[in-house]
């Protein structure tokens, strides 16, 4: 009797001695739904997935936008990107909108006084006077007429955060036709890239056609702090100027003594203004013979008609604006349809201690669509020009994976040679711009695809 007690006793103790990880895992998980653990958790009930409809990766591009072409003597450089730029606006930009034929100008969407090109001063065949006329757009505000965003533009599927840009003087809608509330191709974020010649005679317009006062400040670039009659020209108000009033116009004038990749933004309330998108890359190239700029480079991204300096020493140059969003300032111009209203809730009630970023975009697009428009292509062996600007309100670290890169210029100032290297990663603080020469070869030092593994 006491030995089949004994026995059973030690029967138990063994049972519950044994280490419950070497249980069977039907009957671990049966324990747990009965007495719970704190590693393990029933999953949740599967739902099943709406299926939706697959966005086409590319739109129709009915008029071979991207295609390589040459436009009124202007050779026009393909587009990887699936939402290539207008190619007559490209042949405008650098010929000119007053040089163009009437076909051209209208192909471009462009008014006639978007981009002046006047004489060539030094004799060098190009022209040094340039007259750029800027107005101010809203993509994706709000309208007590309709539900959802008017003039509507994605950075993403479905992603429309309420954005003010700069935009070339267009003629027509803001819109894509009559039946359709998506923003006309050429109205989008970023603000465009300008391009100038070191030394031309540069005047740039703000035509404010925006319900805010604006203003045009040229952050790096050489100009008066007021014009010879003594009206502001530095952008910045309440220093040099008042702003531009709804309606009103200001002329900026500069005329640069050094090249380099510098930066404009509008100046009024700064931490809410640059930040909706009032901002852009703004470019004094180096004075070459022959240098027909591409005056605007609408979205950045690559330059088609790229400049005689930046042939001389690259295959390519790509434009690169990044800008971080923070959703609760961009839908205060979505939930109200007042100025006033969103005067006050922009200026007074928004608290930038307090803002978070939600939306990150490169050339105006956030992941997926960065991979059908924000690409870098190029070929084996190439040198590439970067010119990037960080926009956002936080520091970036730009990696190029598989690929290194060295700095030729930070804030538009040449590097010596002595502190140049090879790097892949590049932290960038706000507003920072640096240019890069990336070299598209084999180092040795990456992954690379098969081709290089091919062992001869
Ligand atoms: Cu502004």
């Amino acid at each position: 009797m006491i030995g089949r007690r004994l026995f059973a006793a030690a029967l138990l103790l063994a049972l519950l001695s044994y280490p419950p990880q070497w249980y069977p895992i039907s009957l671990r998980l049966q324990l747990t739904e009965w007495f719970g653990a704190a590693g393990f958790r029933a999953l949740p009930s599967s739902v099943e997935a709406i299926a939706t409809e697959a966005e086409e990766f590319c739109p129709p591009d009915p008029e071979a936008w991207r295609d390589r072409q040459s436009i009124e003597g202007v050779e026009i450089g393909a587009s990887a990107s699936c939402v290539a730029d207008n190619p007559f606006a490209v042949a405008a930009f650098v010929r000119g909108t007053n040089n163009v034929d009437q076909a051209t100008l209208l192909k471009s969407g462009l008014t006639a006084d978007a981009v002046v090109k006047g004489r060539d001063l030094d004799g060098d065949g190009d022209p040094d006077e340039i007259h750029i006329r800027l107005e101010v757009a809203e993509l994706n505000g709000g309208s007590a007429l309709v539900a959802g965003p008017v003039t509507q533009y994605e950075i993403a599927p479905g992603i429309r955060p309420g954005l003010w840009v700069f935009a070339p003087k267009f003629t027509g809608m803001a819109v894509e036709n009559f039946g359709s509330r998506r923003a006309r191709r050429s109205l989008r974020l970023p603000s465009p890239a300008i391009r100038i010649e070191q030394g031309d005679k540069v005047r740039i317009t703000l035509e404010n056609t925006h319900y805010m006062p604006h203003t045009l400040h040229l952050h790096g670039a050489d100009h008066g702090f007021v014009d010879v009659s003594g009206e502001g020209n530095d952008g910045v108000p309440l220093t040099s100027e008042i702003p531009v009033m709804p309606g009103d116009a200001r002329t900026y004038e500069l005329s640069p003594r050094q090249a380099g990749t510098m930066f404009y933004h509008c100046h009024v309330q700064p931490h809410v203004h640059v930040m909706m998108g009032l901002q852009g890359l703004f470019i004094i190239e180096e004075n070459r013979p022959d240098n027909w700029l591409q005056t605007m480079n609408i979205g950045a991204g690559l330059v088609r008609a790229p400049s005689r300096s930046t042939r001389e020493d690259f295959d390519r140059e790509y434009d690169l604006h990044y800008l971080d969003l923070d959703k609760q300032l961009g839908e205060r111009i979505q939930r109200y349809n007042d100025p006033r209203l969103i005067t006050r809730s922009m200026h007074r009630d928004y608290d930038i201690t307090d803002s978070t970023v939600d939306y990150f975009t490169l050339n105006g697009r956030s992941f997926p669509y960065t991979f059908r428009e924000s690409l870098l292509v190029g070929k084996d062996d190439e040198r590439i020009k970067l010119r990037v600007v960080n926009g956002g309100a936080k520091g970036i670290a730009l990696h190029t994976h598989g690929h290194k890169f060295t700095v030729t210029h930070r804030d538009g100032v040449e590097l010596p040679e002595i502190s140049r290297t090879p790097q892949d990663v590049l932290w960038l603080a706000t507003t920072q711009r640096a240019d890069l020469a990336l070299e598209l070869v084999n180092d040795g030092l990456h992954a690379y695809g098969p081709r290089h593994l091919a062992v001869s």
